[in-house]
């Protein structure tokens, strides 16, 4: 992994090189303190005992709320208590391949229930990957450790599915400082301007806590091109009447993806949210479009 910046406070940064020491260092007077971001893979350079950053390479993606650069995968989480909202699941997913992020599905609390395993095995695993744990056992930590190392990853989703017990089982922290991160990692909505990556070994996990409350306005998909972002109705897609059928006005003889949703191969639930997101995304479209 390249120098990472984890964590900025007023001109000063702390950077993670490529061989995980963690260091601080100041811009070259050229960069632009607000220029750099939490995320930034830079080269530095040891001037007199002092590093300094030299440049910053170019980034694949760059979040504005929470402010972070390079983020790399985004792990949503679910349970089964509290009760899932897929449509929450289903925007954080959009959310990601719209930045170029990839998106891993986490279903916690496996020693519990696993009444949702089944659901998110069917309608799930064909589109992204999934990993089935339980922050309070440990089990299947050490498919996802390998899953989020060498990777910027951060966490998402609905309050009290386990966010801060993934953290803490990951990190093996100690009661103390569980208790700190856990504060740290539920952060009121106020405080969501600052961001920090966390590191152990690694596995590098950002500190946001703005996703959970993220608005389908903020997807930056234009509503023609969400059918392109549904990998499960892609394949039928040729099959539709009009190659360009957005599988939402059109009657169900002409529409192989309305028609596969009533033979039940593809789940209405899922279909249901992708009507009402489209239909959100137009509304958006019409309104800044005319
Ligand atoms: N049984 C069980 N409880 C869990 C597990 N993970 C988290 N919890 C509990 O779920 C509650 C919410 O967890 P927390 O990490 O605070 O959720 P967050 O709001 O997403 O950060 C707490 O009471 C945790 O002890 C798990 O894997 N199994
Ligand atoms: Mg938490
Ligand atoms: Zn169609």
């Amino acid at each position: 992994m390249e120098n990472i910046v984890i964590k900025k406070m007023a001109d000063n940064f702390w950077i993670r090189l490529s061989n995980g020491t963690i260091i601080s260092a100041k811009p070259r007077g050229t960069h632009k303190t607000r220029g750099i971001f939490v995320g930034d893979k830079v080269s530095v350079n040891k001037v007199t005992n002092e590093y300094v950053i030299e440049k910053i390479l170019p980034r694949k993606n760059l979040l504005i709320r929470p402010p972070l650069a390079n983020l790399d995968q985004l792990i949503i989480v679910i349970a089964t208590v509290p009760k899932p909202d897929f449509y929450i699941v289903d925007k954080l997913i959009l959310f990601s391949y719209s930045y170029g992020i990839e998106p891993l599905l986490v279903v916690n609390k496996q020693d519990q229930s696993t009444n949702i395993n089944e659901y998110v095995k069917k309608v799930y695993e064909p589109i992204i990957k999934v990993v089935y744990v339980s922050a309070k056992t440990g089990q299947g930590f050490e498919q996802l450790k390998n899953i989020l190392n060498n990777k910027v990853n951060a966490l998402a989703g609905q309050s009290a599915v386990g966010k801060s017990a993934i953290i803490n089982q990951l990190f093996n922290f100690d009661v103390a400082k569980v208790g700190d991160l856990s504060k740290k990692i539920n952060r009121g909505k106020n405080t969501t301007r600052h961001c920090e990556i966390f590191t152990y070994g690694e596995i590098l996990i950002a500190d946001t806590a703005g996703f959970t409350a993220l608005d389908e306005t903020l997807l930056p998909i234009p509503y023609f091109e969400l059918p392109l972002y549904y990998k499960d109705y892609i394949s039928y897609m040729p099959k539709c009447k009009y190659s360009d059928c957005k599988h939402v006005s059109e009657s169900v003889c002409d529409c192989a993806v309305k028609s596969a949703v009533k033979n039940g191969a593809l789940d209405n639930e899922r279909y249901k949210r992708y009507t009402e997101i489209y239909k959100t995304l137009e509304q958006k479209w019409v309104k800044t479009h005319g």
